[in-house]
């Protein structure tokens, strides 16, 4: 906790150490009670500035026992302590410090530094955890070579690790054992990790593509054993991709990842020993759906290949984030968009944009790809950071190609080895190693705010062509006003009648500053200017234009369709994100319209969607995501003014019109994709799983035979993605008797699973049929619920306030009153936690004022809290601005 208004930090400010620490050292007693850290650190003054002689260390939460240099005890009025820092002067360019403190893990509920979760100890130190273990420049420029020795009761933690290869274990004199770690490569101290617990783990290797043999181990409590051969064998295929397709080889003979049921986020790349998020990690048939499966494949990816981007090479400031967040995301992407359905990825990664990013480029916590300032590090681990840089590397992929980008890469990573860099060090690479100049292209990662692209169109018959206007704005955001044009490419394709592509010939060849307007091979448009006018020619008859095919950028496109074409492109589109697209805004449309009145689904649309359900030669997964109504967070987003309640009612009325319209084909799909084969968490069967449920959903809502089949479907099954889908129907059907007695059978059933139980947690808080206040808070008070730990918080409070919107919004304030009470008590003990529950406060501005009014009076009293954490503060200080 700290004062009142906290300081913002600037990028402009940056400035290098005074000193670097070329070693490090550090040795842990742990004991019940307290954990004794003692660090030797080498220092070495920064020969770029002028010699100083004072070095600050960072330093938060801790009991300072002694220090020394070169051996020498310092008397305690020879350095000076704060409750951040402590600084020693009159330094000279080398010196040995030695430093002990006393930490308190057993305390530590903001699960940040070392803690306890369970038994075991565990640290999280991204961004800047490591300062609550030891002083120290808790920086990402600062990299040194890391020593570490545990000792504890090995009775109590007979497991024991750190990064590196474990290079000596010992019981010592007293009986309690020493294990020593080693890492070889320097790194900043955000990567370190220790981990002391009673785990089992389970094994495996792999052999690198030069013939090394990594050894590879999952670690968790002993009683999810029978929950890791998936994540292993994600992580193999992930090492095997990263060398495949990027060159990359792992490098230490050892890779760990720990399973820790207290986390606040999905997982940490910590080198050679990857933290994670129990249910990031842990699946098997019976407990996990095919959803969770692939967050898990994804992640693991995801931290694996942060080995090259973000260890190897690392921030060198955390302005610089998504320098290694943004390329790993769309790493991650890259991989199991290989694994699975490209489309199906595209189209869940454009999905998160619309809904999430581009409500938060709208909203009070904007901010560019690479932010000028933040009062916390912490509140920026956000959509834009991560998903919007994801897609800003994907536009320079989209621009030099393939093997173009894959030339950049190894240039970055061969130039920067070692190294912590910025952002622009990495678009230097993509440009050195391409000869392109992508000075224009920089801005995304400058400006905040989600373009807006307008287009029109006009098929001259006489002239054969088609000549295609794009404008471009992007609103002002807290801070920036006046943005230029970006560098906007168009991925784009033009149709005729039979539903084939046509070729493009584009003109003006160039644009006004001599960049050509077209890329044949990526059927990419490059669009620069404010306005730009470009004509197809060659056209014997008029084209339906697909624009933005692949979302090609993360911008937000204004272009009408009739609902004729919509349609015609929803059954004709060559490409499968535009296919989905088209479907979306057609059913974006009724919603709207569904707002106010009765909605009938046209007989068009009735045999499109019955085509698309019959269609056996397309991808199951596909078909389901083609035939999902938009959420309604969704729809929020191309509201003006938002009223939770009308658009629920609009979408409650389209989803039973559809229901109701094609119940009969719902049912025969499902049939046809019933199946009794062993469940296998593999690509083909999830698609079919996916359109299967979809399917129960629909011949649930619409018919008692379709309800019977979700009972059925839900007691005979053997695996969980079926379970749920069931439960979901069921807990959703109307019949309140019927979903709570499913409900009550389901926790009975698990009830000594937690992730599971999580999962039970968030069908009845995230739902706008039964999620009501009343039933959240008895959740909140149930026995499966617990304060401390992060997945139950989001499980219910965040469940309910991102997805039970008719509930989260009622008309007397109840739901917000709620959010904004766990917030209050969440500050003091987890207030990062904390900190993102407010997301969806954030909100205000865009609702009805009545709503409006309620929620801003809310963040209010949050804001009038006495003692708000810098998380809270910033992100409730900035929402009332
Ligand atoms: N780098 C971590 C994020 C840690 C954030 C802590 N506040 C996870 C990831 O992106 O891989
Ligand atoms: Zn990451």
């Amino acid at each position: 906790m700290r004062d009142a208004q906290p300081q913002a930090i600037y990028l402009q400010d940056y400035r290098q150490p005074d000193y670097w620490i070329s070693s490090t050292e550090l040795s842990f007693e742990l004991y019940e009670e307290a954990t004794l850290v003692t660090s030797t650190l080498m220092i070495e003054a920064n020969g770029n500035l002028p010699a100083s002689g004072s070095l600050r260390l960072d330093g938060q939460q801790l009991e300072l026992v002694s220090v020394a240099i070169d051996g020498a005890a310092v008397a305690a009025d020879a350095y000076q302590q704060d409750e951040e820092s402590l600084t020693l002067s009159g330094l000279g360019s080398q010196h040995t410090l030695t430093i002990v403190t006393r930490i308190y893990p057993a305390q530590n509920t903001a699960l940040e530094g070392l803690y306890r979760s369970g038994g075991m100890y565990c640290t999280q130190c991204e961004a800047e955890g490591f300062r609550r273990i030891t002083y120290y420049l808790d920086r990402p420029d600062v990299m040194s070579v890391f020593t570490t020795h545990i000792i504890a009761d090995g009775s109590l933690y007979p497991v024991m690790l750190s990064n590196g290869n474990c290079t000596s274990d010992i019981t010592l004199d007293d009986g309690r054992r020493k294990v020593t770690w080693q890492d070889p490569h320097r790194k900043p101290a955000y990567l370190f990790a220790l981990v002391a617990g009673d785990l089992l783990s389970k094994e495996d290797s792999f052999t690198t593509m030069n013939g090394r043999e990594v050894k590879l181990k999952i670690f968790v409590e002993p009683q999810n054993i029978d929950k890791t051969d998936y994540a292993l064998d994600a992580l193999k295929r992930s090492m095997r991709w990263d060398e495949e397709v990027y060159g990359r080889e792992y490098d230490l003979d050892i890779f760990m990842i720990v399973a820790v049921d207290d986390f606040n986020m999905g997982a940490m790349e910590n080198k050679g020993l990857n933290i994670f998020n129990s249910s990031c990690v842990l699946a098997n048939p019976a407990t996990a759906t095919d959803a969770a499966y692939q967050r898990i494949e994804s992640i693991v990816a995801h931290e694996y290949f942060h080995n090259w981007s973000g260890n190897r090479v690392t921030c060198r400031d955390w302005f610089q984030l998504s320098l290694k967040e943004g390329f790993t995301v769309f790493r991650d992407a890259g991989f199991s968009a290989d694994m699975n359905s490209a489309t199906v990825k595209r189209i869940e990664d454009a999905r998160i944009l619309r809904t999430v990013q581009f409500a938060e480029d709208g909203g009070p916590m904007a901010h560019p790809v690479q932010p000028d300032s933040f009062i916390e590090i912490s509140n920026f681990y956000t959509v834009t950071i991560y998903e919007k840089g994801a897609e800003v590397v994907g536009m320079i992929h989209k621009i030099l190609g393939a093997d173009g980008f894959r030339k950049g890469s190894d240039l970055y990573f061969e130039r920067h080895d070692g190294q912590a860099v910025t952002i622009y060090d990495f678009v230097s690479a993509m440009e050195d190693a391409n000869g392109v100049d992508l000075t224009r292209f920089k801005l995304w990662y400058k400006q905040a705010g989600t373009p807006v692209v307008s287009a029109s169109a006009e098929y001259r018959a006489d002239e054969q062509a088609l000549y295609l206007t794009l404008r471009q704005q992007c609103p002002d955001t807290p801070g920036q006003t006046g943005k230029q044009p970006m560098w906007i490419p168009v991925q784009l394709g033009l149709i005729d009648s039979a539903g084939n592509d046509m070729t493009v010939n584009v003109s003006p060849a160039k644009d006004s500053q001599g960049l050509e307007s077209w890329t044949a091979s990526s059927q990419v448009l490059h669009f620069t200017e404010a306005e730009q006018t470009f004509v197809f020619s060659g056209l014997t008859e008029k084209p339906v234009l697909s624009l933005f095919r692949d979302f090609s950028a993360p911008v937000k496109v204004n272009f009408e369709q009739s609902e004729q074409e919509l349609l015609f492109r929803l059954k004709h589109d060559s490409d499968g994100f535009n296919r989905w697209d088209a479907g979306q805004q057609l059913m974006l449309g009724w919603i709207l319209q569904a707002r106010k009145d009765e909605f009938e689904l046209s007989t068009e649309a009735q045999t499109v969607l019955s085509e698309l359900l019959a269609d056996q030669s397309l991808d199951p997964a596909m078909v389901s995501y083609l035939l999902t109504l938009p959420s309604e967070a969704y729809v929020a987003e191309f509201v003006d003014e938002v009223d939770p309640h009308a658009i629920h009612l609009g979408r409650q009325r389209v989803r039973l019109a559809v229901a109701m319209a094609l119940s009969e084909q719902f049912a025969a799909c499902y049939q046809r994709l019933k199946s009794d084969a062993e469940y296998q968490p593999e690509p083909q069967q999830m698609a079919a799983r996916a359109l299967k449920n979809l399917a129960l959903y629909y011949w649930s809502l619409a018919s008692d035979a379709g309800l019977r089949q979700a009972v059925s479907q839900f007691s005979k099954t053997d695996n969980m993605t079926d379970q749920m889908a069931a439960l979901m129907a069921l807990a959703n059907s109307g019949d309140d008797e019927l979903a709570q007695q499913t409900l009550d059978a389901f926790y009975q059933q698990w009830k000594n699973d937690p992730l599971v139980v999580n999962q039970w947690l968030s069908v009845q808080s995230g739902s706008s049929e039964i999620g009501s206040l009343q039933r959240v808070q008895g959740l909140l008070e149930h026995e499966a619920f617990d304060w401390r730990n992060p997945n139950k918080i989001r499980s219910v409070l965040g469940a309910f306030a991102n997805q039970a919107l008719r509930h989260f919004h009622a008309t007397d304030g109840s739901g917000y009153k709620l959010l904004a009470d766990a917030i209050i008590r969440l500050n003091a003990s987890n207030p990062q936690i904390a900190s993102r529950l407010i997301t969806p406060l954030t909100k205000w501005r865009r609702l009805v004022p009545a709503l409006s009014a309620l929620m801003q009076a809310e963040l209010q009293r949050i804001a009038d809290e006495p003692q708000l954490s810098r998380d809270v503060y910033e992100v409730v200080s900035k929402s009332l601005q």
